[in-house]
């Protein structure tokens, strides 16, 4: 698919089209204040808040788009990132992308699986045997580290049916819940890479003017991402009760302490990392709290 031609002063994002990373991107990308128009194809929108243009590819696509300078940033899985640059540097290329954040979805790890009922004393045990896997480079680093000559058979997919149809023994794929594994009797016995989602961007930093508009998405994820796991946690405490009440709140910006009128009774307003679990609550309310209540904040400005 050739692109269209547009000034290069607009930011490129490329991101899954579908699939499992493609629904949380764009959350992510609208929760930043962008806003789109796509085009009939629906592989192209066009940024209408922001200078910001989104592609829709396979997830596959993004490191290559990146790194041949079509896109400027994608959110891609490490995964899919770190399987891309293996693949270059075995090819003798430099380096052509680097991780920029972190984006806590999107999670998986890539293991070594094999029978259930097999024991496992180690990685040397694969030795002579066929691994079956989507990621042939992550994998032959891995038995590179752990000095194991074993022949690595790679497959676009259905990996975990492979010991099955006669194509390898053990195979190396993709596991979020081990559902998967574990319904084709499988086990999980070594990770060797802990995935999510990342923001990716050329290993050389931009610097005209798509290098100010990336910081600036960089900058509004940064603050999406935080408040989408930041709580407003409100109680009541008898004044009597507030020192005790204090040692049971949850990590978070210092509390607002209220007096309430009328009342020998205190109001306290907090702002919570991260959601507050019913065993917090209960505490809380063992220590004295009452009227407990806890918010999503939907804006932030310090
Ligand atoms: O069409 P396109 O090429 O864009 O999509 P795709 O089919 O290659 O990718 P997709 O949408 O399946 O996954 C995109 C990204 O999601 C991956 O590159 C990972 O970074 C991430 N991700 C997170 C996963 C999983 N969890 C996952 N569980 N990708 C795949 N799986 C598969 C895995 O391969 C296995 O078949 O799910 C199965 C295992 O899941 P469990 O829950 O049974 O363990
Ligand atoms: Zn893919």
């Amino acid at each position: 698919m050739t692109p269209p031609a547009l000034p290069r002063e607009r930011l490129r994002v490329a991101i899954q089209k579908s699939g499992r990373l493609s629904d949380p991107a764009r959350d992510l990308l609208a929760s930043c204040g962008l806003t789109w128009r796509e085009s009939r194809d629906k592989l192209f929108c066009y940024g209408e808040s922001l200078p910001v243009d989104l592609l829709l590819v396979r997830d596959d696509d993004i490191p290559g788009l990146i790194a041949d300078g079509v896109c400027d940033l994608g959110i891609v899985g490490r995964n899919v990132m770190v399987e891309h640059e293996l693949e270059r540097q075995g090819n003798g290329h430099a380096p052509a992308l680097t991780e920029i954040r972190e984006l806590g979805w999107g999670s998986c790890r890539l293991d070594i699986a094999i029978g259930e009922d097999q024991p496992w004393t180690g990685p040397e045990q694969l030795a002579g045997l066929r691994i079956a896997t989507s990621y042939p480079r992550t994998l032959g680093r891995w038995l590179g580290e752990q000095g194991v000559d074993a022949s690595v058979v790679t497959l676009s997919g259905s990996v975990e049916i492979a010991p099955r149809l006669g194509q390898a023994d053990v195979v190396c794929d993709l596991v979020s819940s081990g559902g998967t594994l574990a319904a084709n009797q499988l086990r999980p016995v070594e990770t060797l890479l802990h995935s999510e989602a990342v923001v990716a961007g050329p290993a050389q930093p931009l610097e005209d003017a798509r290098g100010e508009l990336a910081d600036l998405l960089l900058r509004r994820m940064d603050g999406a991402l935080r408040l989408k796991e930041t709580r407003l946690l409100m109680l009541r405490a008898p004044r009597a009760e507030l020192p005790q009440v204090l040692t049971k709140l949850p990590e978070g910006h210092e509390p607002t302490i209220l007096q309430v009128e009328g009342h020998d009774e205190v109001s306290v307003q907090m702002l919570c990392h991260a959601a507050v679990t019913w065993q917090r609550l209960e505490d809380l309310k063992r220590a004295g709290a009452r009227q407990l209540m806890v918010l999503p904040v939907e804006g932030m400005l310090a």
